[in-house]
């Protein structure tokens, strides 16, 4: 087994893997920027190594200094996380050459499963459903132009490159099509140095589950059941669950059946995600693979009883799957809610600053996965998700329950977070019913970005605060429990819960 592993990331996930590491007795490294000199991960690891620099690119991005770190403290492998250079192919093979194990899965599983062309061939090739379109990126206009008739409008045009709703656009009928595929190849090019793009059928307000595998490396691959990811805005998601409240066992057990496939075909190692969308007739369409560990996947270790970080670290260690007993059952539902540091009352804009008090949720049935601490200090160079709140319970209501239970729990103040907002989705008919798509947020914004007289009253007291903080150079005294401060909070998620109820 390792003894030592560097952690190539920041936040909560950098938190997360490094509390498996200790469970498992191996040392954790953290490294940081300037901006997380003071992060908890930083505190969290048995040794901390400065990146220098302020943004992504002068810190978590920079693969040299990392893998020089890596050789200075003796590490054997190197974890990810999620983003930053997850799913670089380049980078995990400067890791492995470097002579650190990757935890992941190979570097040509990772550039096969990122060029999305190649991806959709390759699962064509093994049955695995894709949504109609082109095979391959578009070579002409005209030609292209003719296959998108055949498929029917409208169409979307996607980067070959791209993933995660970058670089697509939707094109609703003919006399668009050239200029929007010439705008987004051009697009492509600017942002992923490639200009392929290909053609797929617009699936309408579909849902985006996704299927969670793990694959040992030596020749067995299982599911882990699916997570259901519809509810997001702008591509961010903001809440999911598992198990989905559409399938039924019949349909889970095709779309798993496929998944496996699918992982299956590109050789895969370790934990991966298979995304699918499926339509309102309840056909499913693969759309991509994830060849990381993602945000989301606390929803499945709460049902499998799993610990996907450890999964990994044993398969990344050759020594296969871990808990291969215990694995494939499921108990019971998950809700995951993501925290931002964004305003949902002024667009979502972000919300810098210093986290003046915190005091989390927690009892019966509630995780929190928090990369921050009261005291922390927010920036506007990195990912604005400063922690998740995971909510299990024996069935669905329960965890949903749970869910606003702990959010109207959760005290924190001096930032804005998306707390307010994910109460009234979590109160909303339309989500308790299990009953919405991809469309979810924009279609019921109405009810979910009113600004009632609570949260105005809320919103403006945090503002004189900070208004204070900024002006007497004061830091705010954190209040205790009894305090008016702790005091509104409290009394503005009672009211927001009587609201939605
Ligand atoms: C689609 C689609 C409809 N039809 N592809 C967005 C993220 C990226 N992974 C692919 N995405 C989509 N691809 C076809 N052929 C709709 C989306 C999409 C979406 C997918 C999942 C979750 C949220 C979404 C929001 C808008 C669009």
């Amino acid at each position: 087994m390792f003894r030592k592993i560097l952690i190539a990331n920041r936040g909560e996930i950098a938190v997360r893997i490094m509390r498996t590491c200790r469970e498992m007795g191996i040392q954790s490294v953290a490294v940081f920027s300037k901006i997380d000199r003071k992060s908890p991960f930083v505190y969290h690891a048995d040794e901390a190594y400065p990146l220098g620099g302020i943004t992504s690119q002068e810190s978590y991005l920079q693969w040299n200094k990392i893998l020089d770190i890596a050789a200075r403290c003796g590490a054997d492998a190197i974890h990810p996380g999620y983003g930053f250079l997850s799913e670089n192919a380049e980078f995990a093979e400067a890791v492995e050459k470097a002579g650190f194990t990757f935890i992941g899965p190979s570097p040509e599983a990772i550039r096969l499963m990122g060029n999305k062309t190649a991806a959709r061939k390759l699962m064509i090739a093994h049955h695995v459903p894709t949504v109609p379109g082109t095979e391959d990126a578009v070579r002409d206009i005209a030609t292209a132009q003719k296959i998108a008739a055949e498929i029917g409008y409208p169409v979307l045009i996607k980067a070959a490159a791209g993933g995660g709703g970058k670089g697509m656009r939707l094109v609703e009928k003919d006399e668009e099509f050239k200029e929007a595929v010439e705008g987004a190849a051009r697009e492509a090019s600017a942002a992923f140095g490639d200009a392929s793009v290909y053609i797929e059928k617009f699936v309408e307000e579909p849902r985006h589950i996704e299927f969670q595998i793990l694959s040992d490396g030596q020749g067995k691959t299982i599911h882990l059941g699916e997570r259901e990811c519809s509810i997001q805005r702008r591509h961010q998601k903001v809440v999911e669950e598992s198990p989905s409240a559409l399938l039924d066992d019949a349909l889970r057990k095709a779309m798993g059946q496929a998944a496996v496939r699918a992982a299956e075909a590109c050789g895969y190692k370790g934990a991966g995600t298979i995304e699918f969308l499926v339509d309102k007739h309840r056909k499913f369409y693969f759309l991509e693979m994830n060849t990381r560990l993602q945000v989301e996947h606390p929803v499945t270790e709460m049902v499998t009883g799993l610990d996907l970080v450890e999964e990994q670290i044993t398969i990344a260690a050759g020594h296969g799957m871990s808990r291969q007993k215990n694995i494939s059952k499921f108990w019971g539902h998950a809700v995951e809610c993501r925290l931002y540091a964004e305003n949902p009352d002024n667009n979502f804009s972000p919300s810098p600053g210093t986290i003046a008090f915190l005091k989390a949720a927690d009892g019966p049935g509630i995780r929190e996965d928090s990369g921050v601490t009261q005291g922390s200090e927010i920036s506007l160079y990195y990912d604005p998700m400063i922690s998740k709140l995971i909510a299990w319970g024996s069935d669905r209501q329960q965890a949903i329950r749970r869910m606003m239970r702990a959010l109207q729990e959760y005290e924190i103040s001096g930032i804005h977070t998306t707390i307010p907002f994910l109460i009234k989705v979590m109160g909303h008919q339309a989500f308790q019913q299990g009953r919405f798509t991809t469309k979810f947020i924009e279609e019921y914004g109405d009810d979910l970005f009113t600004v009632d007289e609570a949260t105005a009253e809320t919103a403006a007291f945090i503002s004189a605060v900070d208004f204070l903080e900024e002006k007497k150079r004061i830091s705010v005294k954190a209040p205790d429990n009894g305090s008016d401060t702790a005091f509104k909070w409290k009394n503005l998620h009672r009211k927001n819960a009587l609201r939605s109820r």
